[in-house]
């Protein structure tokens, strides 16, 4: 493929609620959609990135200069890409910056699955017509709210529920969604690295409530304290924050740091990445499934279709549009095609349109390069 052109928006989007994790609290989302442009063909990929270092070190403002100074030059050094693998070798150099990776693999991905006339989710390599999904709940002021919550999700069929836990609100959150809504709810923790070894003794008591794992309890740099840690409890463990390349997963797998792991496109630098991890994970009977990051239309298509290899066999974080937002940025918006399931589209691509009067409506800027005004 020969680019064009490549396009920065930056948008802002109101949650509908906000959304409070043992990291802090997010009430928008700010981040970059990248459109890349060859021929008629457009592909598009959104960036996971929030508005402060909090999750990660990147922020949309760090993913934005990454992408103007290094890897859009490094993309137009290219004379000719002949598929998307080659993108992630391209940036091999740079250190890190995985989600400012992710967005240009992405974008080309979508790109190349629309040059070849098939669905994003068939140049990846899957077959799944369908994916189980799930909802993750943030911290709530009072466990009353949690419930409620639940209640709602469970009713709108979700395959798994979510709970964010921290030091404080833990084994009564679980202990009450288990009071309420009995033993068979499949039901998780997700602690975003608040809590140490130390608290291993809290962390053991949850494993009387049968979760499906407890996600990421320690740091979020750790893989050495998460293995001794999974030696003292049942419920399996699964890295989110630690795993940031198929490499990461080769050595916490190796080491025994979790039995389950969670991917971030954004978080391991793209498609191609997520895809090794998830084979590496096959072949080690490690199941995986889908994060998310708050995603707007375009990353939730991006998981959906990534969602439909075959070792995602548990339910990810990809819920409906609705779940965060008033209007989205695809049409049609992402909607449930059956309680708690996702259609994976089969139109070439993500399989979405932009909703451009949405698009604009959420927009606050917008620049674009073309290989002319790259000095390489
Ligand atoms: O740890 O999975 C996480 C949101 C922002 C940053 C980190 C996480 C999350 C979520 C929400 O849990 C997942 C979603 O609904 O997109
Ligand atoms: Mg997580």
């Amino acid at each position: 493929m020969n680019i064009d052109k490549v396009e920065i928006s930056r948008l802002k989007m109101p949650l509908k609620q906000p959304f409070e994790t043992s990291f802090g609290r997010l009430t928008f989302k700010d981040f970059l959609v990248v459109s890349i442009h060859s021929g008629d063909f457009v592909g598009y990929a959104e960036s996971a990135s929030l508005p402060y270092p909090i999750y990660n070190e990147e922020t949309t403002g760090t993913v934005s200069y990454i992408l103007k100074e290094f890897l859009i030059p490094k993309l137009f050094s290219v004379e000719r890409i002949k598929h998307p693998t080659e993108i992630h070798k391209l940036f091999q150099p740079i250190r890190r910056n995985n989600m400012a990776k992710a967005v240009i693999d992405g974008a080309v991905w979508d790109l190349y699955a629309k040059q070849q006339g098939i669905s994003l989710a068939t140049a990846l390599g899957g077959d799944k017509q369908e994916i189980d999904v799930g909802v993750s709940i943030g911290i709530e002021a009072t466990v009353g709210k949690v419930l409620e919550k639940v209640e709602r999700f469970i009713a709108e069929g979700y395959k798994k529920i979510k709970v964010k836990i921290k030091p404080g609100h833990d084994v009564e959150v679980v202990r009450a969604i288990r009071e309420q809504f009995g033993p068979d709810v499949p039901l998780m923790a997700d602690a975003n690295s608040s809590y140490s070894l130390d608290d291993a003794p809290i962390l053991k008591q949850l494993d009387q409530f049968n979760l499906i794992m407890i996600e990421q309890p320690l740091a979020h740099d750790d893989i050495i304290d998460h293995a001794k840690l999974q030696k003292q409890l049942s419920t399996p463990i699964c890295l989110d924050e630690s795993i940031h390349s198929v490499e990461d997963a080769r050595k916490a797998i190796e080491l025994g740091s979790c039995k389950i792991i969670n991917i971030k496109v954004g978080r391991v630098g793209g498609l191609t990445e997520a895809k090794k991890i998830h084979d590496l994970c096959k072949s080690n009977n490690i199941p995986v499934w889908c994060g998310g990051m708050l995603e707007a239309g375009i990353g939730r298509a991006h998981n959906i279709a990534l969602s439909a290899l075959d070792n995602f066999s548990i339910p990810g974080d990809t819920s409906a549009s609705d779940r965060y937002w008033a209007y989205d940025i695809v049409t049609p918006e992402i909607m449930l095609s059956q309680p708690g399931r996702l259609q994976v589209p089969d139109s070439p691509g993500i399989g979405y349109e932009i909703n451009t009067s949405v698009f604009e409506q959420y927009l606050i800027s917008k620049e674009f390069f073309t290989n002319e005004l790259i000095v390489k």
